[in-house]
């Protein structure tokens, strides 16, 4: 087993503001975030793409074991079998497998079986996590690592003017199939990438955010003003 090594930690980011501003601006981006299913087909460069995978890959991951793949796909004739696969997932989902109060709760995003944006929006990016590393190896903290690698795609994505869809098709087997991927990787999310429609639409009730006093509990201990 190799040893411990340390090298000194540098380069360090430096924002050039002090931490309060630089929060707070970091905020105000990403609060414009939203989820969305209007897509145009305006073309986004594959090293656009390149750098969003290079940001989500910086993410820290169990034993540094990075058991993330993002299969990146901008062939029409791919995104259209995934179109058709999703498609059909989602019909059963409504149909039959989802519950009613699980249907109720979709209400306000005016979701459907129709995933035509899957075709329209110029990259998908489809995540598996690895059971396994290349070279067969443990990995570990699946589930934590990919959550943590992908919001750093979404953030990613969003600061390069891009929006994106974190899509659940369930099951999402068919993404396995059709991407000839190995039976070590599952899939764990369908991410649409590329410019809003001109006429984007997103639903007025997914904008509502928890205030900070439903979603932060704070232990602060004494002396701990101004430290900014
Ligand atoms: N996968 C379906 C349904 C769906 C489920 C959840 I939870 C959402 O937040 C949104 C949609 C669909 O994409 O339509």
């Amino acid at each position: 087993m190799p040893e411990a090594r340390f090298i000194p930690y540098e380069p360090r980011f430096d924002p050039g503001v002090p931490p309060a501003d630089a929060a707070e601006a970091f905020y105000q981006r990403m609060k414009l975030r939203r989820s969305v299913r209007m897509f145009s087909d305006r073309p986004v460069s594959r090293q656009v793409i390149e750098s969003i995978i290079r940001a989500a890959g910086s993410a820290p991951s169990g034993a540094n074991k990075q058991p993330w793949r993002f299969v990146c796909v901008g062939d029409p004739a791919i995104k259209r079998q995934i179109r058709l696969g999703a498609e059909q997932e989602e019909r059963e989902f409504y149909e039959r497998r989802a519950n009613e109060k699980w249907l109720d709760d979709l209400k306000p995003l005016g979701t459907d079986t129709d995933k035509a944006f899957l075709e329209t929006v110029p990259w998908l990016i489809v995540v598996f996590k690895l059971a396994a590393d290349d070279d067969g190896s443990q990995v570990y903290y699946i589930n934590e690592s990919l959550g943590i690698s992908v919001g750093l795609l979404l953030a990613a994505a969003h600061h390069a003017g891009l929006a994106t869809l974190t899509h659940t098709p369930s099951p999402m087997k068919f993404l396995a199939q059709i991407l000839h991927r190995p039976v070590t990787e599952r899939p764990y999310l369908l991410i649409p990438v590329g410019y809003p429609a001109d006429d984007c639409r997103v639903p007025a009730a997914a904008i509502e955010r928890k205030p900070l006093d439903q979603i932060m509990v704070v232990h602060e201990g004494p002396g701990k003003d101004a430290e900014d």
